[in-house]
């Protein structure tokens, strides 16, 4: 493990003990218990790549200096409130999408003692966010930005969440209404501020920036977000659950997915027939016939040759950016990503 990764891990371990110990709530055993075992179910066991790109991005913005302790000590409090933040969206979108595993193991709300508490548990998440930001950055120049930031993005999120689903309802099932646009409008709010933009953003306050005078930063930001999430539509369907660690659930749940925008774009009118008869349905035979569809119009040879446009098209947006350390950040970022498989 880098040492990096390794001094990040040390930083959640610390977080999760104040928080165990938050005197604003009088713990018993038992309820400390329960949330040490869940936030250790739910917080660590992802990629990290959100919250370990705060330290690399703060640290390419101070010029490869190097970093003093308490700076990656913050850095890293940072990457985990945005690990957190995930965390609390994630253990939500698995009970709304129905899902079995995530990370590998059953989903939170499928564990029998768990279930329903889970929504609360999300909610516990959340709130530990302004806990943390309260300890270690009130009185800093940047903690109203921050505490600013946080809120503005977790908003975005929820607003992403909502188009995400509602387009989804029952009764008013339209394949037609599944359009790149469309899809592009839920990805940017649901996935890519949180996940590209909030890292980012954090470094730049940490580092004392103006986020106003980073828009461009973003714009290039939120297409990173937007490829991200069309691999994980891609990976929800043709990823190994062993590898991405969470079974697809996007055909059942009648999502509009990248798949079957490009499925409706590229299929005659005997092949729409067959997606509006089988999309959307729990039965594995619909869901195998809608793969089987998507195997006919080479949907894997249309992923392909939209990773490398994408690739392509940000490595030049990139290197119009006229700061060299920018330019690093958004790179750095984009090689973590760039024909991931999980
Ligand atoms: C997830 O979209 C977005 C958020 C904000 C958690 P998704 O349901 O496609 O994610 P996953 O495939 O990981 O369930
Ligand atoms: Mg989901
Ligand atoms: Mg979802
Ligand atoms: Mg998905």
């Amino acid at each position: 493990m880098s040492d990096l990764k390794s001094k990040f891990l040390e930083v959640y371990s610390a977080l999760k003990s104040e928080l165990l110990h938050d005197p604003a709530f009088e713990f018993t055993d038992v309820s400390r218990q329960w949330v040490e075992r869940m936030l250790d179910y739910n917080v660590p066991g992802g990629k990290l790549n959100r919250g370990l790109s705060v330290i690399d991005s703060y640290q390419l913005l101070k010029d490869g200096k190097e970093l003093t302790d308490e700076e990656i000590f913050l850095a890293s409090a940072l990457g985990w409130c945005i690990e957190w933040l995930q965390a609390y969206f994630l253990v939500l979108d698995d009970i709304m999408d129905n899902s079995q595993t995530r990370r590998g193991q059953p989903c939170w709300y499928r564990l029998p003692k768990v279930g329903m508490i889970a929504v609360n548990d999300g909610i516990v998440l959340r709130n530990h966010i302004p806990r943390i930001l309260k300890k270690h950055f009130r009185g800093k120049p940047c903690y109203v930005d921050l505490l600013d930031l946080f809120n503005e993005v977790e908003f975005q999120t929820a607003c992403g969440q909502m188009i995400d689903l509602i387009t989804t309802l029952e009764g008013e099932k339209d394949l037609s209404k599944y359009s790149i646009p469309l899809h592009h409008r839920i990805v940017q709010y649901k996935t890519a501020y949180y996940s590209f933009y909030l890292p980012v953003a954090c470094a730049l306050l940490m580092a004392g920036e103006n986020l106003e005078n980073h828009i461009d930063v973003k714009n290039v930001l939120i297409e990173m977000g937007t490829y991200f999430q069309v691999q994980d539509d891609y990976l929800d369907c043709f990823g190994h659950p062993d590898v991405i660690g969470k079974i697809g659930t996007d055909i059942e749940d009648y999502k509009c997915s990248w798949l079957v925008v490009k499925a409706m774009e590229l299929s005659n009118e005997e092949q729409k027939k067959l997606l509006h008869e089988n999309y959307g349905k729990e039965d594995p035979t619909s869901v195998a016939k809608v793969k089987e569809l998507y195997n006919t119009l080479n949907l894997q040879g249309v992923f392909e040759e939209y990773e490398s446009k994408s690739y392509e098209k940000l490595i030049s947006s990139i290197e119009a950016h006229p700061s060299k350390a920018v330019q690093a950040v958004l790179k750095s970022f984009l090689a973590k990503i760039y024909k991931r498989q999980k």
